[in-house]
């Protein structure tokens, strides 16, 4: 770990501790509004505060790996230097195995497909696995060949679930109707724009010549993925909300409750 100034040390600091209140305020908030969508819709809202809760839980525990893994410079009061204790980034990636298949099987779960549901979010759920357990040997790597080789690897699952969310998901999407639609649409794109972030600040090291411990390296790494994760997680576990409320108040209410439905005999 390089030395950091006061600053630089407060910046990731502050993003970890703005990524873990992102979390908690989404956890509630989710957990709050999910007796306001029909009940079929009730396991996306879960899986999406499962997922704030789990990364919430992971930010806590990189949080504190930071603050262990650094020390005022004894003889500069301006200045961290490393204590000796490394900083965990397994965290991120124990986070993102699970986090990132429920990200789409919440996705699936929201949206009326009449066949091949489960098939469809095992597929899904087995390449986020894949591409995140692909990532991590390039991201402990020290050299940027081995860095570029698993990211690359780890590129083909996520090319791979692209193509299913744009190509294979496309007829389902069209079959929906109003407002749920335009929101499909929307957090595809979402969810295009804010993953196709990771595979960059991955390529940070890489592009700035292999240097992967600067101090200016580790801030955009750890800035980046916070950014990135608010709004993977956070942003997108609302937008889910948002789709299973339009699609709840699209429907007639006794085919959101079908057993009171068949008590009235109709
Ligand atoms: C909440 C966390 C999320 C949504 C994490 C998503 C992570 C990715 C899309 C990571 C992708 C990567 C590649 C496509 C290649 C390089 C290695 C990874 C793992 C950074």
């Amino acid at each position: 770990m390089p030395s950091l100034s006061v600053s630089e040390y407060s910046l990731v600091y502050n993003a970890f501790s703005f990524t873990f209140a992102a979390m908690f305020a989404t956890f509630i908030y989710l957990v709050l509004s999910r007796g306001n969508v029909a009940p079929k819709y009730r396991t996306a809202i879960t899986m999406s505060a499962l997922v704030v809760a789990i990364a919430g839980y992971h930010y806590l525990r990189i949080f504190e790996s930071w603050q262990a893994a650094f020390v005022i410079d004894p003889n500069n009061a301006e200045a961290y230097i490393a204590s000796g204790k490394p900083f965990n980034d397994a965290y991120r990636y124990i986070d993102w195995l699970l986090t990132v298949p429920l990200l789409v099987a919440e996705l699936v779960a929201v949206m009326s497909i009449a066949k091949g549901k489960g098939w469809l979010t095992f597929r899904l759920a087995t390449a986020a696995a894949l591409m995140v357990i692909l990532g991590y040997p390039g991201e402990i790597a020290a050299d940027t060949g081995t860095r570029a080789l698993w990211g690359f690897l780890s590129t083909l699952p996520f090319v791979y679930i692209l193509y299913e969310l744009f190509v294979g998901l496309g007829p389902a999407i069209q079959n929906e109707k109003g407002e749920a639609k335009v929101l499909l649409r929307n957090i595809r794109l979402l969810l295009l724009a804010t993953w196709g972030f990771y595979p960059i600040v991955y390529l940070i090291p890489i592009i700035s010549g292999g240097a992967a411990a600067t101090a200016g390296v580790i801030m955009a790494v750890q800035v980046g993925y916070c950014i990135a994760d608010v709004a993977a997680k956070c942003g997108y576990g609302i937008m889910i909300y948002a789709i299973a409320k339009a699609k709840t108040d699209a429907e007639p209410a006794a085919a959101q409750m079908p057993a009171a439905a068949a008590l009235a005999g109709d």
